[in-house]
């Protein structure tokens, strides 16, 4: 067993579209534990900070304009595997690819508003954490 945490923001759409209670319960039903929990309104600085590996790709503009749409919900899971688990139970990038029962499968309406971002590796928990939390 490798107790960890991972880094899981709920996206404006989802947030929109009233979905945070919907998908904290998901993480609680399966026993992890929400450890820290903020709302936030990106600005374009820290956007840029949250996707800097995407900088340059041509979707970069319209994810830094929807991801400063409106407030997100930032939070800190912890769990045995917390990254890998995290990352299978939100799904494919896409949601017409994600598998039944996933959270974008279950709630995502496009590729670009998929409802939740999720860490996919150590690292990137360190580095995406510090856009939220200090
Ligand atoms: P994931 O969130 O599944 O790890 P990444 O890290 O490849 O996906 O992409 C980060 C975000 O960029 C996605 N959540 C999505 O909102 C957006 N994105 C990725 N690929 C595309 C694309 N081809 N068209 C539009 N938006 C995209």
């Amino acid at each position: 067993m490798a107790i960890q945490r991972t880094f899981v923001m709920i996206k404006p759409d989802g947030v929109r579209r009233g979905l945070i209670g919907e998908i904290i319960g998901r993480f609680e039903k399966r026993g992890m534990k929400i450890i820290q929990m903020k709302m936030d309104r990106l600005d374009r600085a820290r956007a840029e900070k949250l996707y800097a590996e995407h900088k340059g790709k041509p979707f970069f503009e319209e994810l830094v304009s929807y991801v400063t749409s409106g407030p997100v919900v930032a939070m800190i899971v912890e769990s045995d595997e917390a990254v890998s688990v995290v990352r299978r139970m939100i799904g494919s990038t896409d949601p017409k690819e994600a598998s039944p029962g996933t959270i974008r499968a279950d709630l995502a309406l496009s590729k670009s508003e998929n409802v939740i971002h999720a860490s996919d590796s150590a690292e990137k928990v360190q580095y995406e954490s510090s856009v939220f939390f200090s």
